[in-house]
């Protein structure tokens, strides 16, 4: 597909620091094509700041058949993807990208998150290994890959889909790959807390209008009121996350603030009842 080898050369932008090489060990390599068709993803490989070249494990099969699965030992249903043709496409793979780290998509991997993301945009390369069927031969798992990711408790039908989360997720981590005006800094996530509601034109759509403090001009009563939203969202949504994240006194006084007239508006109604 998009096997673009080689990155612009560093010395035609300086600003280049980082190349992402993305190799995909598959039974289903078309299914890659999907990046192709939109969005940051496909802008990323299209200017060279990524490349995403998958391959057939299938074509690692030696027999007359390309025979990549075979029944379970010990009994049970369905099939398990046989070990070698997986061994010889990691070794193919591991051959032409020695820096790159080897990542098995199972469910029973580690959970992605944005702080993995980070961790693995600071490699050279991704081997991403997808299973499909029941799995992998877990002999693959003990030798051949440094680490096993899943992307969240729900059973998908094999590891392609996670293959392309990972790589959207760490895409857009690739200086560069965003447009000037976004910035991966300014993500939820990022800042350990869930995103302020965003609003654009009209003013008024369908009798709800934009917040009053949006159209003020105020720059500072703007990132306080944002700030607000985001800690008001986390503590109804996502109150796990609180826990994990700094807070500033601002954001402590302003929850306390929160807390107070939470308690008046109890009482009021325990008067009154
Ligand atoms: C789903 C493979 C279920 C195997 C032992 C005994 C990769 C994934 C996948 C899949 C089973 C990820 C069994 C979140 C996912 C993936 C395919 C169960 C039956 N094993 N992240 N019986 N969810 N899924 N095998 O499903 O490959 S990352």
């Amino acid at each position: 597909m998009h096997d673009n080898n080689t990155p612009k050369s560093e010395s035609s932008n300086y600003a280049r620091s980082r190349y992402m090489r993305f190799t995909v060990l598959t039974l289903f390599p078309e299914m890659f094509s999907a990046l192709l068709i939109g969005g940051i993803v496909k802008r990323a490989i299209e200017r060279q700041y990524v490349s995403v070249e998958p391959i057939n494990i299938r074509d690692f099969a030696k027999d007359r058949h390309h025979t990549v699965d075979d029944r379970p030992y010990g009994g049970g249903c369905g099939m398990v993807m046989k070990p070698e043709p997986v061994a010889e496409a990691i070794r193919h793979a591991k051959k032409r990208h020695p820096e790159a780290c080897t990542l098995l998509l199972t469910p029973q991997g580690r959970l992605f998150s944005q702080m993995v993301a980070q961790k693995l945009a600071g490699y050279a390369g991704l081997i991403l290994v997808c299973g499909r069927y029941e799995g992998i031969d877990e002999r693959i798992r003990e030798h051949l890959v440094d680490d096993e990711l899943s992307i969240g408790d729900y059973v998908l039908t094999g590891g392609e889909l996670a293959a392309m989360v990972v790589i959207d997720a760490v895409t857009r981590l690739i200086p560069g790959t965003l447009g000037s005006e976004d910035s991966a800094q300014e993500d939820s996530f990022s800042n350990g807390l869930l995103e302020y509601p965003q609003y654009t034109r009209p003013r008024s759509f369908e009798g709800a209008n934009v917040p009053e403090v949006l159209l003020s001009g105020d720059h500072s009563a703007i990132r306080q009121w944002r700030r607000h939203a985001s800690l008001i969202r986390t503590v109804l949504r996502r109150p796990d996350l609180l826990m994990v994240q700094a807070l500033t006194a601002g954001d402590i006084e302003f929850m306390k603030k929160l807390q107070q007239d939470i308690k008046t508006i109890i009482g009021k109604h325990s008067t009154a009842s």
